[in-house]
């Protein structure tokens, strides 16, 4: 299914023509009875079919492939329901064509639900897709990593067991080991950051499916929540992340992927009716994109029925990045 939301007949159909005919004739030109007026573009959110959270992005040959978390939780019900993943891909950032779901938590045989936040990346013609869901028998949130020929799937488990697990790492909570984020630098190092109230990170082996060293943490992000995104520009690493609660994103940067780190500041507010506010960053044929779900679908969207936007990013000399004005019109296609 190709969805073009900028493209949808987004009209009105004057009703109150015949009144405004009657008492204003001079002042409605165009209100001519059963006339439509154009209304404003709404971009945002870019899925507006589904409830689509925890967005993940990656440019891949040309394409933009978006990965999703899938908010299913009834209206009023304020938990969340989340069973599975969701595949989008694009080629100008505005008609998104949906994949059927390459992914569920059944993929993982050890794992007993929460499909939260996830990311994908490729090595050497493989997929590797990186998640956080409840384990079946370590008491916690864990991590697993799934693994296609293919961006859209389908995707299986590729080793069988979790690759972090709770016990795994000292917290107080039981859910800080979410919210994976993967890169591999410039001379094929791959490395997973991940975390809730701390910021973990560990070098993964040329296989994508084990540790290669310790885990070790970042400890000088203020108000680090949760939502670790690395991402690379023009030679500085970007460590963004969720910040405080309800949350809004920082971020920090670096010349190397593993620090130091030196914070920068806000990056976005708290997107509008959802008290997470997790982000991907990517570059796209010369751009630079945000992308980010709030909770506005109306009239049930909220913290549990989240849906991802898009708007642009921009960055100053100094590397440092513009904080986002996050807009209901959204992007324009990029060719
Ligand atoms: O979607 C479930 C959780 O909410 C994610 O793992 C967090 O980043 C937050 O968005």
């Amino acid at each position: 299914m190709t969805i073009n939301f900028s493209l949808l007949p987004a009209t009105r159909t004057l009703l109150t023509g015949l009144a405004l005919a009657v008492t204003a004739p001079t002042l409605a030109p165009t209100a001519a009875l059963g006339q439509a007026l154009p209304e404003p573009v709404v971009g945002n959110p870019i899925i507006k079919d589904k409830y689509t959270a925890d967005p993940a992005a990656m440019v891949y040959k040309g394409t933009v492939y978006l990965y999703t978390g899938h908010d299913e939780a009834p209206a009023r019900q304020e938990r969340y329901v989340m069973n599975d993943w969701l595949c989008y891909s694009s080629t100008d950032m505005v008609n998104w064509k949906e994949h059927p779901s390459p992914l569920s938590v059944k993929a993982f045989t050890w794992a007993k639900g929460d499909a939260w936040a996830s990311q994908v990346i490729e090595r050497n013609g493989k997929f590797y897709w990186y998640v956080a869901v409840e384990h079946g028998s370590i008491p916690g949130k864990s991590i697993g990593v799934a693994v296609s020929d293919s961006p859209t799937g389908p995707f299986k488990d590729a080793r069988g067991s979790a690759i972090i697990t709770n016990n795994m790492t000292e917290s107080p909570i039981s859910w800080d080991d979410i919210d994976p984020t993967v890169f591999i630098d410039d001379k094929g190092q791959a490395y997973l950051y991940w975390g809730n109230t701390n910021c973990y990170w560990a070098k993964l082996k040329p296989n994508m499916t084990e540790l290669d060293g310790p885990i070790n943490k970042v400890t000088n992000l203020p108000k680090f929540t949760e939502a670790p995104w690395i991402h690379k520009h023009n030679g500085w690493y970007y460590l963004s992340y969720a910040y405080q609660f309800p949350e809004k994103i920082a971020y920090a940067m670096s010349r190397s992927i593993e620090g130091p780190w030196e914070f920068k500041g806000i990056l976005n507010e708290v997107a509008g009716n959802s008290n997470t506010n997790h982000q991907a960053i990517i570059d796209f044929k010369g751009q630079s994109y945000f992308i980010y779900h709030n909770g506005s679908i109306p009239t049930d969207g909220g913290s549990f029925r989240r849906s991802v936007c898009i708007d642009q990013l921009y960055y100053n000399k100094d590397g440092t990045m513009k904080r986002v004005v996050m807009t209901t019109e959204g992007i324009k296609p990029v060719k």
